[in-house]
């Protein structure tokens, strides 16, 4: 069938919580075409790296086709019935709080509706969480005490409309990309000013105004600073305040924290309160670098609370405006997905709300209070309270704080089911029952976005083998536990009539979460569902929040809520004398089970690594490209180190994305502790005590194969796609005697032909392993870190043997480098050398010779900060290390 003629389907991207409109063209062969959608109100048109790689993440070779129990492949039937059999049982003999559900911000609506029923309607427990507890937790429990609901109050027209975006822990270059060109537009357009809020400089400070450097985990102490100001300077809104209370007790906590705690200069903080004070029209945008913390809740209401006194919230470009990480973060916390919720923004300790949901549910059961949160969650695992869990949609075993721990605790549950795309992740390899789940362009569902806008997503492919979509193995679970009619759904489109009509009941009980002008959707009205915002009831439909002064506590008002600095609950100290950050890279999503599969989205970073200062790394004796070793009080970790000031002295941070699939040792949640904030539950993961020192490795290897190698138990390897097969970093401390056999076995390539060079006497040795003239696979071995082509060896085969093993390409071959654009492949040193000559002084020359940037605009802020090092005339600071150039 040819492709071309199959007509383009509307669906929302499989990633971030901008919610990109997409549309899809299947090839007719398994594959896709994807462009934005120009209609999308999140988009228009506009998509980052990561979605204009979708196509390339639709492969079948890592898929799941059958369900697996205990090792075998098993038909539906028998699989399902096991995993009701199994839950049921566990129940009758311990009661419904031993079993649990840890679920995910990526599932849609529907599937998380019915995930949510299930366990609390229906087993009777609140023991489903999510990894939005990970994610958006702190800013959940923060729009509650403040609003009285979980609401957030502005729209995406708010960053085109603002004067002034303050980015508060958000990466937002990187993280919300198109987001962010939506501001960088409003910048071009009517001039708004850029704050970047940050411990750490980051791709989104190149555009920046200002970019305060503060103490991690001081944010409250910073915007007690600004309430303070605001007050003093009579910028309080005498009107709106009415509508609030709490200001003056605010006032009080405000003044008693020491600014200092922020360890900014005066100047600076001066210059961020004016700016702020000045500008009515300021949207502050807030993410992880907020939630992820031990005062996440405070930070959270440290921020609403200057908006509120200010009544700069739910008006044309102006709030506070928590970007959600996941697809659909917002859907889960709608559903009620999280252990202290109910369905609907319904709360679990309000009698009348739990009876009514009981009510519309027909349900035997509802529980009388809150679950366990994801860490108590995984503790009661270990601890053998739980004794049966099903994690559906997420990676826990890499993404939890002490994922050691709660990798142990999987392995020894009595009974885990995981439901995912693939068997190859850390967490499958735990389970005792794999269902394979139909994947992102396989099923039909909505997601609601930042911005409380609902989406399609729309099925264009059909599901492999027997991968069924999460909703359907859900609901066939509910049937045969016993609850036919409840559970008896033929489509999402039901499963979202039944969730729309519930929500009048929320709007009953005042609350403002109301889709009911959905309640009587029929089949072709889900499938050409508009994206939309809600609210969508009889009395309002779309717009902002709260402008109105009108809130959701029963007295109608807001609460500016009393918060005080704290530190992070850890500090360093002689024995882990750095603070490490964690956080998120360009190109890669979470643990790269879909990205990871895409070779030019893996080349913009490909191992595993840690920022540190340069005056830490000359104390420290590290040196750019060794390998360190990073320890925590409850895990160690070997990353390769980047000196960079970009990181604070005192100072690392590291990316989360890696797994014991791609580099085993390079996981940074075996280091973090699950310190969690008193309020929200969620987990500091980004101030964890640490020490670093210098690997010692007897040798260092870089591997090119088609295949990719039989992991060798050594100390540190990270494995990336090429576009050809894979490419291999590795490191240990044992030597090895005989490389060529060494070679033989990691590559599975016994009888092929072998070139080699290299002494290996002195650790040096190279090898080409070639079969009828072709390359299949080549190592590098070396006493130090090698300087070697990299990205050259790894476009092999193309490379003829014995050329390979110079670790070079001919003169007239080009190494471009790690790859900067990834929509056009120009690579790092490319780029480097248009602007070394003159050629290209700003990113849109650059676009004009190279392309880089043209599209996507991801690496734009990449491209401007590699100007401001490389050109001609940029003062030489030779500490700044260029982007992953690692040896
Ligand atoms: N490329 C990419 N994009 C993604 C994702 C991805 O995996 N890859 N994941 C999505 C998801 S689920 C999420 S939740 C979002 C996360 O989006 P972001 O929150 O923007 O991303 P992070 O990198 O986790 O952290 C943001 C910043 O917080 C800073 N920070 C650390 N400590 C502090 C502090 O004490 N105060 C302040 N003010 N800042 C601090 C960090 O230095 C970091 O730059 O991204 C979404 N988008
Ligand atoms: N130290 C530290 N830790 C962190 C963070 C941090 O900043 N620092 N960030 C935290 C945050 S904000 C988040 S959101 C989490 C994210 O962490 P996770 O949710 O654990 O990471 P993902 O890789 O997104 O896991 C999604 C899994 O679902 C599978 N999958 C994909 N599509 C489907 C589908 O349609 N159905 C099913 N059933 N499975 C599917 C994927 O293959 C993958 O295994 O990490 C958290 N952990
Ligand atoms: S910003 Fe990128 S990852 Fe996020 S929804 Fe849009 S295209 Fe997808
Ligand atoms: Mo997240």
């Amino acid at each position: 069938m040819d492709g071309s003629n199959l007509p383009e389907v509307r669906s929302t991207c499989a990633y971030c919580g901008v919610g990109c409109g997409v549309l899809l063209r299947p090839d007719g062969a398994g594959g896709l075409t994807v462009r934005g959608d120009p209609d999308h109100p999140a988009n228009f048109g506009r998509l980052c790296s990561k979605g204009t790689a979708l196509g390339e993440t639709v492969g079948l070779d890592h898929r799941l086709l059958a369900p697996r129990a205990f090792g075998r492949d098993l038909g539906w039937d028998d699989a399902l019935q096991l995993v009701a059999d199994r839950f049921r049982e566990t129940i009758a003999a311990h009661g419904p709080d031993s079993v649990a559900f840890y679920v995910s911000g990526q599932l849609l609506t529907e599937d998380y509706y019915v995930a949510n029923k299930l366990m609390k309607g229906f087993i009777g427990s609140a023991n489903i969480d999510t990894n939005s507890r990970l994610c958006m937790a702190s800013t959940v429990a923060g729009h509650k005490r403040a609003f009285g609901t979980d609401t957030v109050p502005g729209t995406y027209e708010d960053l085109d409309q603002a004067d002034l975006v303050v980015l508060v822990g958000s990466n937002l270059a990187w993280c919300h990309p198109v987001l962010y060109q939506r501001v960088l537009a409003a910048r071009q357009a009517r001039g708004t000013r850029i704050v970047v809020i940050d411990p750490r400089r980051t791709a989104s400070c190149d555009q920046a105004d200002l970019h305060l450097a503060l103490n991690p985990g001081s944010d409250v102490a910073l915007f007690n600073g600004l309430l303070t100001e605001i007050h003093r300077r009579g910028a309080v809104d005498p009107d709106f305040v009415k509508q609030t209370s709490g200001l003056e007790a605010a006032l009080e906590t405000a003044g008693n924290d020491q600014i200092s705690e922020t360890g900014l200069p005066a100047e600076k903080r001066a210059a961020f309160f004016d700016l702020w004070i000045n500008t009515p029209r300021v949207v502050t945008v807030f993410s992880q670098g907020v939630n992820q913390s031990s005062s996440g809740t405070d930070k959270v209401n440290a921020i609403l609370n200057c908006h509120l006194a200010t009544g700069r919230i739910g008006r044309p470009g102006m709030g506070p405006f928590s970007v959600t990480g996941q697809p659909n973060a917002m859907g889960g916390r709608e559903v009620g997905g999280l252990a202290n919720t109910l369905a609907c923004h319904l709360d679990i300790e309000n009698a009348d709300h739990r009876a009514a949901v009981q009510a519309y549910w027909q349900s035997p059961a509802i529980p009388q209070s809150s679950g366990l949160k994801a860490v108590d969650m995984f503790r009661a695992v270990e601890d053998g309270q739980i004794k049966a869990l099903w994690i559906i949609h997420t990676n826990p075993a890499v993404t939890m704080p002490e994922a050691g721990r709660v990798t142990r605790a999987i392995a020894a549950c009595p009974f885990t089911v995981v439901s995912d795309l693939t068997l190859h992740t850390d967490t499958a390899r735990l389970a005792d029952v794999v269902l394979p789940a139909a994947g992102w362009a396989e099923k039909n569902g909505t997601v609601t976005n930042s911005d409380r806008t609902i989406s399609r997503q729309r099925a264009v492919l059909q599901p492999p083998g027997q991968a069924r979509p999460d909703w359907d193995i859900l609901a066939e679970v509910g049937r045969r536990m016993g609850w036919k009619t409840a559970f008896d759904y033929a489509s999402p489109a039901e499963i979202f009539r039944e969730y729309a009509a519930m929500s009048q009941i929320a709007a009953r009980f005042g609350k403002d979460l109301d889709i009911s002008g959905f309640s009587d959707i029929d089949e072709a009205g889900y499938a050409e569902l508009e994206p939309t915002r809600w609210p969508l009831g009889r009395k309002r439909a779309g717009g902002r929040f709260f402008g109105d002064g009108h809130f959701f506590h029963s007295d109608r008002k807001a609460r500016i809520v009393p918060v005080g600095h704290r530190r992070p609950a850890a500090l360093p100290g002689q024995q882990y004398p750095f603070v490490m950050n964690t956080g998120r890279t360009r190109d890669q999503w979470h643990t790269m089970t879909r990205t990871g599969l895409s070779a030019r989205l893996s080349a913009h970073l490909a191992e595993p690594f840690v920022d540190i200062h340069p005056q830490d790394a000359a104390r420290e004796g590290i040196s750019s490209a060794d390998l360190v070793e990073v320890t925590s009080r409850i895990g160690r970790g070997i990353f390769r180190a980047r000196i960079t000031q970009d990181v604070r002295i005192g100072h690392v941070f590291a990316p989360i994305h890696w797994t014991a699939e791609t580099a085993p040792s390079g996981r940074v949640d075996m280091l973090v502790p699950g310190t969690t904030d008193p309020i929200s539950g969620q987990p500091e993961s980004k101030a964890t005590p640490v020490s670093i020192s210098v690997m010692q490795a007897a040798w260092y290897a870089f591997a090119v194969s088609r295949r990719p190698l039989l992991t060798p138990s050594v100390a540190y390897r990270a494995t990336v796609r090429t576009d050809n097969g894979y490419r291999t970093e590795l490191a240990d401390h044992a030597r090895i005697q005989d490389w060529e056999q060494t070679a033989r076995e990691w590559f599975a390539l016994a009888d092929t032909d072998a070139v080699t060079a290299g002494d290996p006497a002195r650790g040096s040795f190279r090898i080409a392993l070639s079969q009828d003239g072709c390359l299949q696979a080549a190592l590098f071995v070396s006493p130090r870190p090698l300087p070697l082509m990299r990205d050259y060896l790894a476009t092999m085969p193309d490379i003829p043997p014995a050329q390979v093993l110079t670790g070079r390409g001919p003169a007239d071959a080009k190494d471009t480098g790690p790859i900067i654009c990834a929509c056009f492949g120009v690579g790092l040193k490319t780029i480097v050398d248009a602007i070394s000559c003159g050629q290209a002084m700003s990113v849109d020359a650059i676009g004009a010779a190279l392309n880089a940037g043209r599209n996507c605009g991801s690496c734009r802020p990449e491209l401007g900060a590699l100007i401001d090092r490389h050109a001609p005339d940029a003062a030489d600071n030779p500490s700044r290390q260029l982007q992953g150039d690692v040896a």
